[in-house]
């Protein structure tokens, strides 16, 4: 296993429209581990292999308190149940350090693959509703940020813009 390193916002790899997985193979196995490694150590509730500079259509996440329930969704498709909205203070690893509301859909369904290329679904008006959206949108080219004013947007890239900055001197 090894971890891997993290784009950051403004970074233009991160606009990147991921394509479905096809092949099941080792190295997707190989992947979905390092990707899990990598969030846990972060840590995060879930990572998109754009994240990681992988533009193919896998999601990690662990909702849960104790971390023991490992989530993988490969070409997932969310399906908006009703009209019901909710706000949550999102934040992500590709953006460190900010935390915004962001409304999205309160109640989903989510078909996906597992790590072998089984379908499943499952149901959701909580976290892992937030969660899988988000998650959705990095697979799009799509941040949080984007559904902020431009203001705040701009004000997130010039700081994090000048950390990256300083990290390179
Ligand atoms: O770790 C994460 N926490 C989080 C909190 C609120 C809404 C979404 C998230 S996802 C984020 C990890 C991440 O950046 N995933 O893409
Ligand atoms: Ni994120």
């Amino acid at each position: 296993m090894s971890l891997l390193s993290i784009l950051e916002f403004p970074d233009p790899r991160l606009r990147t429209l991921a394509k479905p997985v096809e092949s099941f193979d080792d190295a997707l196995q190989q992947l979905i581990d390092d990707m899990f490694e990598t969030m846990y150590e972060a840590p995060g509730i879930g990572l998109a292999a754009t994240q990681v500079d992988q533009h193919i259509q896998l999601i990690v996440m662990d909702i849960s308190e104790e971390k023991d329930q490992p989530l993988v969704f490969i070409n997932p498709e969310v399906e908006v149940l009703d009209d019901e909205l909710e706000s949550y203070d999102e934040g992500c690893l590709s953006v460190p350090g900010y935390y915004e509301s962001v409304t999205r859909a309160r109640n989903i369904k989510v078909t996906a693959q597992d790590r072998h290329g089984e379908k499943f679904e499952m149901t959701d008006n909580g976290m892992l509703a937030i969660c899988i959206q988000h998650e959705i949108d990095h697979l799009s080219g799509k941040l949080f940020v984007d559904y902020l004013s431009p203001l705040k947007r701009n004000r997130i890239r010039s700081k994090l813009e000048k950390a990256h900055k300083k990290q390179n001197r």
